[in-house]
């Protein structure tokens, strides 16, 4: 069986493939770049949940496939929630990761530790082309470093050091930070879903 995973981020498909064939699903599983021709969705969603379902249900109707859809984000408490779902076009340039983080850490230079506190958090939708869906979150907390560290992952993990862990995710490596990520967290509880769904 097929699932396409509705995203053109590359390091979420990564995960995504690691994440899934570890939660044991087998299945042929494609990225939204095996649909080129498949416009993007507009996010007009305020929440996560909202906008992994416009993902998910966009790609499924288009292709008459099931697709499964991710939105994530930085969560930043001093900056009540911000970047949230802003988090892959924060700097105005969307998928620009260093030009996010950057911008992000500016705003921020003056927080003292006990206020840089932050989560992750990712929305794993399951849309099929009959109109059924099914949502499912997760959250990693943590707190957000001065200076980046780290060359694994993608867009905010240099800076987000996970609770309970002296290293950012982006020091851990993928098989450690999908162990603990919302991203993680979010598509191992949906994978018994896409299961029962999916047949
Ligand atoms: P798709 O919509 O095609 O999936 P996107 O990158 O636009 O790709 P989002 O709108 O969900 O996806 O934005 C996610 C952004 O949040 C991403 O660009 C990163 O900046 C940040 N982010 C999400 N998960 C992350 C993670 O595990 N590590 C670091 N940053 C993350
Ligand atoms: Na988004």
């Amino acid at each position: 069986t097929r699932l396409i995973l509705a995203t053109r981020n590359a390091g979420k498909i990564t995960e995504l493939h690691a994440i899934l064939a570890d939660a044991g699903l087998d299945l042929d599983l494609v990225g939204a770049d095996a649909y080129p021709e498949i416009p993007d969705v507009k996010e007009t969603g305020v929440t996560f949940a909202e906008n992994a379902l416009l993902k998910a249900h966009a790609m499924a109707r288009a292709t008459g496939l099931p697709a499964v859809a991710d939105d994530s984000g930085l969560a930043v408490d001093v900056l009540g929630g911000a970047p949230g779902i802003f988090s892959a076009r924060w700097s105005g340039t969307h998928g620009d990761d260093k030009a996010n983080l950057d911008l992000l850490l500016a705003q921020l230079a003056d927080i003292d530790a006990p206020h840089r506190t932050a989560h992750f958090a990712c929305a794993a939708a399951l849309a099929l082309p009959d109109g059924t869906e099914r949502v499912v979150e997760g959250r990693l907390h943590g707190t957000l470093r001065h200076t980046p560290a780290g060359t694994n992952g993608f867009g905010y993990d240099p800076i987000l050091q996970p609770d309970g862990h002296t290293v950012t995710c982006a020091e851990l490596t993928p098989a450690e930070k999908n162990a603990i990520s919302h991203r993680g967290k979010a598509f191992r509880d949906l994978a018994p879903v896409v299961r029962e769904l999916l047949g």
